[in-house]
């Protein structure tokens, strides 16, 4: 006969066993298994970049090379926002940025470049062919040129010359909250409601199937913004940072405020110690809000992360801010938990 012990015991184990199970099983759809191949990127735009990125993840390439070819397909859509297609600066010329980071705190940049239509992969060789981390403005030109990257025609695209015809009636740089390059108007939550969109920013973390990870930012910055004005996207630590012994995480949303914490190194900071990577991303924003007190309501910012186990999360101040997961199991497009509601 069983007794009472034994029997408690015996559930017990079976259901902890069941709950293994479950655990294994939500953890390889969620990509959390060593092995699992796992890539996470901002925004909607961030599902056809996973795409392009799966194409070398999906058949064990390296984290690296996903997170270059991701973007690249994002810098690309010339009607998109990320790259040549997007809005220009506030005197009419579209300045580009972008950094990627690998596994062994290998890291390049480029910051303020013009007409070169794949400043990630211009970032990539600043990293792998010099001894530098950053270039930026004519330097940074002159380096791709020199690199076998064609110059571009100095050209704006259809709807960013429509964009900045409008916006020079008033000329005023106001930053609409998750329509960063929208450039102008007042800020309107209805905003984030209906699904106007229009980002200027990827940023993308995975990991491959050696439990390698690596990242990739790359964007246009804020429509109209002050020519030479850089924001977070092509600085190590803020856009970008990745460890390999703890995890990665991206950022996106009003730069400025990104840099003022050193966001990304921040949030995997916080997973260092512990925390989740949503737990780690609400914290940075936490302390972002709590730096800007009540001008945290006009802006947006979001962090994006994964950890060592492949297990992603993110966190913004504004509702809208939505990010693209993709593992063995699938993709998926995921709503952010953010500040205000
Ligand atoms: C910047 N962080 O230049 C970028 C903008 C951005 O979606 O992420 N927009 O400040």
């Amino acid at each position: 006969m069983i007794n009472r012990r034994k029997f408690l015991l015996s559930s017990v184990f079976s259901s902890a066993a069941v709950l293994a199970g479950k655990l294994a099983a939500a953890q390889s759809a969620a990509g959390t298994l060593k092995g699992n191949p796992t890539v996470v990127s901002t925004w909607d735009a961030g599902l056809a970049a996973n795409k392009a990125a799966w194409e070398i993840l999906g058949k064990g390439g390296r984290a690296l090379d996903a997170v270059e070819k991701g973007v690249m397909h994002t810098e690309s859509t010339q009607s998109c926002c990320v790259g040549l297609g997007a809005n220009p600066d506030r005197d009419g010329f579209v300045t580009l940025d972008a950094c990627i980071m690998d596994e062994s705190f290998n890291c390049g940049s480029v910051a303020f470049l013009e007409r070169i239509k794949h400043p990630i992969s211009v970032a990539r060789r600043v990293m792998e062919k010099t001894p530098h981390v950053m270039l930026v403005g004519s330097g940074a030109q002159q380096f791709a040129i020199a690199e076998g990257f064609p110059l571009e025609e100095q050209k704006l695209s259809d709807d960013a010359q429509k964009a900045y015809t409008e916006w020079l009636k008033k000329s005023e740089y106001k930053p609409v909250i998750n329509i960063e390059n929208a450039g102008h108007g007042p800020f309107a939550p209805s905003q984030f409601e209906n699904g106007e969109w229009n980002h200027d920013t990827i940023g993308m973390v995975a990991m491959d199937t050696n439990g390698n990870l690596s990242g990739s930012c790359t964007t246009s910055g804020m429509g109209f913004k002050m020519r030479g004005r850089l924001g977070d996207s092509p600085i190590i630590g803020s856009g970008l940072f990745v460890d390999n012994e703890v995890g990665a995480c991206t950022a996106t949303g009003q730069g400025e405020d990104v840099i003022r914490i050193a966001g990304s190194h921040t949030v995997v900071e916080l997973m260092r110690q512990g925390l989740s990577p949503d737990a780690a991303c609400k914290a940075a924003i936490n302390r972002i809000v709590r730096i800007k007190g009540k001008a945290a309501k006009e802006i947006q910012v979001a962090f994006l992360a994964i950890n060592k186990k492949g297990q992603a999360g993110a966190y913004s101040i504004q509702k809208g801010f939505n990010y693209a997961i993709r593992t063995n199991a699938g993709e998926k497009l995921i709503a952010a938990k953010s500040h205000f509601s």
